[in-house]
């Protein structure tokens, strides 16, 4: 029987038309379009195949049935073989301040030229349908638009690397992904592949101890900074070179999660990172990041410690300090996940004239990496047609042909020179010519002498951090090593860490029981114990001003005090925070003024992991039914125990004490709100993001 044989059924308020077998649709409208087939066929009924009778076989002539499911089967294309979960946005990169002197790239030049951009935050070992807070390092990969064609800055949220030459690229990401023969772990480097092969190269020394930060579980993609990696260079009109590292510095301020909360987000809210972006363009609150440059010269690059060639090392800030130039703003979330986030297609070698490359061995390797993996992911070498990828600017060219070729040259020359006098020309004046660097030298496979100090920056980082975040540091390489199941392994990672420093590692030991301390491990190069700290490689020391942009997960139930919630909502709309109110039932509770105020979320979906401070006002009734509900006592405990901020009603007592705070417990991160002008110094103080104090108590082995 037909589908033409429709009746219009009533479910809730809303009005169906529905076919014989129940299917529901929408009622058709004047403009609702005709669903057709690729070829712009018209479709009569897309809910049964054509069969020889309504029980009988399926017919091979229906070529609808056959077009719609071909397509299906090929909807999927290889994933990235690394960043393979990643989330994109589009927006505008805005000049601020000139580059002119430096550089010709029109981007740099002009003080508020402004050009589209499209952004990619990624993972990098975990598979598509990995969780977001995996321990990782972040891609950051921005593509700008310019007027010159398109600029690809392909970073990080670190801005060191593992490895120094692209030669190890693929040993190491064999590594740290999931073990050939059993599949698993996936996204996580807490396995015996992965520290085997960091602890046998021990130029990963400096990233290890990056990845072991809480730089590695960022709150958001919002809240973290961004880096170019490598030193590259700007060429001026003179056709002089200034070696430059780009960074991305976010005006939200830096925040991380702890482990265990990240362990636990990702249970509650796989995709915890790409919700938080895709809610804050949408609600028109614009994550914005500055750019930044450390710009130096030859004489520089000659007295420095390290080699600026060599991935594995930064430059301090106090020595170059980071000229803000520009703004990037995420303003637009994409129309369509495939043909944005996972089309786009981001190559190191994009760059405009004005901007070179340097010698850097994994920059040059990257080189041909990216090109070759997005012929390969998108299926040719047209992949520049693909909408999101193409250039912004005109573009000519004599390419032709291949895969999905969407625009040929027209006409009858696709070659050049031509006697026809068609077709585009080169241009000695506008077109990207490489830096005039003079190289010679003999063929050979090393590495500069710098290169082999693995320890020293590693060291410094270290130095640099609060107590607080080198405790997380410890925390973590134990975490790590306590899943690695060979001995060996552990000790070999406690002997690099020996020349890092000594409380670490003897932290790290004592960590895993480790029965004899290892001998350190032999340096190639003896490291510098006398780096000065760097304010800047702390995220603690860079956190937020405000609490603006961050989130409040509020309990309440039926009998909630009315004004309390008011005056609530008043203070965190005045500070700019999120809050979501977390409730018995989704359908939201009654107020004391005998409002129905609905609810974000029912407890049991909403743990407080998901939220960056609590407040806790049920009424006593509340109070008691939520005493029973187990989701409601981790709520507490997990804000507690997390050194979250918490504020709590008159009657929310007996819910601190189910969440197994006990009197003595109760410290200046607990406070407590029973008058509404609480509620404005509570927010202020949520400033803080949280009550570090309070952790050396809650984690006791
Ligand atoms: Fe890479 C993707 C960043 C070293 C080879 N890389 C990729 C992405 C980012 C980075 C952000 C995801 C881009 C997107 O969102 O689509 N990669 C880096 C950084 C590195 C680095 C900051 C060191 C400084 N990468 C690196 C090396 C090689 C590659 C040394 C190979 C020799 N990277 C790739 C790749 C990927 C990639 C295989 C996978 C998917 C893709 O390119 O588009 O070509």
């Amino acid at each position: 029987m037909s589908t033409d044989k429709r009746t219009t059924v009533t479910i809730g308020d809303q009005t169906f038309e529905r076919g014989p077998q129940g299917a529901t649709h929408q009622v058709a409208k004047g403009d609702t379009p005709t669903l057709t087939t690729q070829q712009g066929l018209a479709v009569s009924d897309d809910q049964n195949t054509e069969k020889a009778g309504a029980r009988g076989p399926a017919l091979l002539e229906d070529f609808h049935f056959r077009e719609k499911i071909f397509h299906f089967d090929h909807e999927r294309i290889p994933e990235r073989v690394v960043h393979a979960r990643g989330y994109g946005a589009h927006g505008f990169f805005e000049l601020t301040d000139s580059l002119a002197d430096y550089t010709t790239a029109k981007v740099l030049g002009k003080k508020g030229t402004r050009v589209p951009a499209f952004v990619r935050f990624s993972t990098v070992a975990g598979a598509r349908g990995s969780f977001d807070i995996a321990r990782d390092v972040r891609g950051f990969a921005v593509k700008l638009y310019t007027e010159e064609g398109n600029w690809d800055l392909v970073g990080n949220n670190i801005p060191v690397f593992f490895i120094q030459d692209a030669i190890k690229f693929p040993d190491m990401v064999h590594a740290v992904k999931e073990e050939p023969d059993s599949g698993f772990p996936q996204a996580q480097s807490a396995h015996d592949n992965f520290w085997d092969f960091a602890s046998l190269s021990p130029e990963t020394v400096h990233m290890l101890m990056w990845i072991m930060s809480d730089r590695a579980i960022p709150r958001s993609f919002r809240f973290m900074e961004g880096f170019g990696v490598h030193t590259f260079r700007l060429v001026n009109a003179e056709g002089k070179s200034t070696y430059v590292k780009f960074h991305w510095k976010p005006k939200q301020g830096l925040q991380s999660v702890v482990w265990n909360e990240a362990v636990k987000i990702n249970g509650a809210d796989p995709d915890f990172h790409r919700r938080d972006l895709w809610e804050s363009i949408n609600s028109g609150d614009f994550p914005e990041w500055e750019l930044g440059v450390q710009l130096f010269d030859d004489e520089f690059a000659d007295k420095f410690d390290f080699d600026i060639l060599d991935a594995t090392k930064l430059i301090p800030e106090e020595l170059i300090p980071v000229r803000r130039i520009g703004r990037l703003v995420l303003n637009r979330t994409v129309d369509n996940f495939f043909a944005e986030t996972e089309q786009v297609a981001f190559c190191t070698q994009n760059v405009v004239p004005g901007i070179a490359f340097t010698n850097d061995p994994l920059l040059q390797g990257r080189n041909f990496s990216y090109l070759d993996t997005q012929t390969k992911r998108l299926g040719g070498p047209n992949f520049t047609h693909i909408p999101i990828n193409a250039p912004k600017c005109p573009f000519h060219n004599f390419q032709q042909d291949g895969h999905m070729a969407m625009h040929n040259p027209k006409g009858r020359a696709n070659y050049e020179p031509n006697s026809w006098g068609m077709g585009p020309r080169e241009n000695p004046q506008t077109g990207y010519k490489p830096y005039a660097e003079e190289v010679n030298g003999r063929k050979t496979r090393e590495r500069g002498e710098l290169f082999a100090d693995h320890y020293s920056q590693a060291r410094q980082f270290y130095t640099s951090q609060t107590p607080t975040e080198q405790t997380h540091i410890k925390n973590a390489f134990v975490f790590e090593l306590s899943k690695c199941l060979t001995p060996a392994i552990r000790a070999r990672v406690v002997a690099h860490l020996l020349n890092v420093d000594e409380k670490l590692a003897k932290g790290v030991a004592e960590g895993l029981r480790l029965e004899k301390m290892p001998a350190p491990a032999p340096a190639a190069r003896t490291p510098l114990t006398d780096l000065p700290a760097s304010n800047p490689l702390s995220i603690l020391k860079n956190g937020p001003k405000t609490f603006t942009g961050r989130k409040l997960g509020v309990l309440v139930t039926d009998g909630t005090d009315a004004d309390l919630l008011a005056a609530l909502m008043k203070a965190a709309e005045a500070e700019g925070t999120i809050v979501e109110l977390v409730a018995p039932a989704v359908g939201g509770v009654k107020t004391t003024d005998g409002k129905l105020v609905p609810a974000g979320q029912k407890i049991v979906g909403a743990p407080s992991v998901l939220y960056d401070a609590v407040v806790l006002i049920p009424s006593a009734a509340g109070a008691k039914l939520l005493t029973g509900e187990a989701t409601a006592r981790d709520f507490v405990a997990d804000a507690f125990a997390h050194a979250k901020f918490i504020g709590y009603g008159p009657d929310a007592k007996p819910l601190l004490a189910k969440g197994g705070i006990t009197p003595e417990d109760m410290d200046d991160g607990i406070i407590p709100l029973e008058a509404p002008s609480d509620l404005k110094t509570f927010i202020t103080l949520c400033r803080k993001l949280r009550f570090w104090d309070r952790e050396a108590r809650t984690h006791a082995v």
